[in-house]
């Protein structure tokens, strides 16, 4: 099934690609969760599409509210939930992305203040080529 899902992604993106020449690198549902309390902590996803001939890379990731923000990848490990800071983050022409809880995810730390649920933020994302990109992401509540 998620063999099947990936072929058709594929096939989208490769559909899409004619059509979406003048904009390569394509972000699409970026939200990030709301604070839980006066936690200076959180974690944005969204999904990347690459729709240009060319690979490119993600280098670094920003948040006007947030002192800091990484891209992390969290794993299981022996049952465990463990997460890793990751330096950049390739993307082959027609590949697509999607960050979610528990995979890759944009960890975010120092808020600047409490992001409730409903609001939405800016994000900077700096790609090798396709150069830095903002998108606004929606604050979404804790589930
Ligand atoms: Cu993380």
């Amino acid at each position: 099934m998620r063999k099947i899902l990936l072929a058709m992604l594929y096939m989208l993106s490769t559909v899409a690609m004619a059509r979406a020449a003048d904009a390569p690198i394509v972000i699409t549902g970026a939200w990030v969760r709301a604070s839980l309390g006066q936690s200076g902590t959180t974690a944005g996803y969204m999904n990347i599409e690459n729709r240009g001939a060319s690979e490119d890379k993600l280098l670094s990731v920003a948040m006007p509210v947030a002192g800091m923000a990484h891209l992390h990848e969290s794993t299981m490990k022996g049952g465990i939930m463990q997460m890793k800071a990751v330096d950049s983050l390739a993307l082959k022409p027609g590949q697509s992305l999607e960050m979610k809880p528990g995979a890759m995810h944009i960890m975010v730390m120092g808020l600047k203040s409490v992001l409730k649920a409903g609001e939405t933020v800016q994000l900077d994302l700096q790609f090798e080529h396709a150069g830095r990109i903002s998108v606004e992401a929606e604050v979404r509540g804790v589930k």
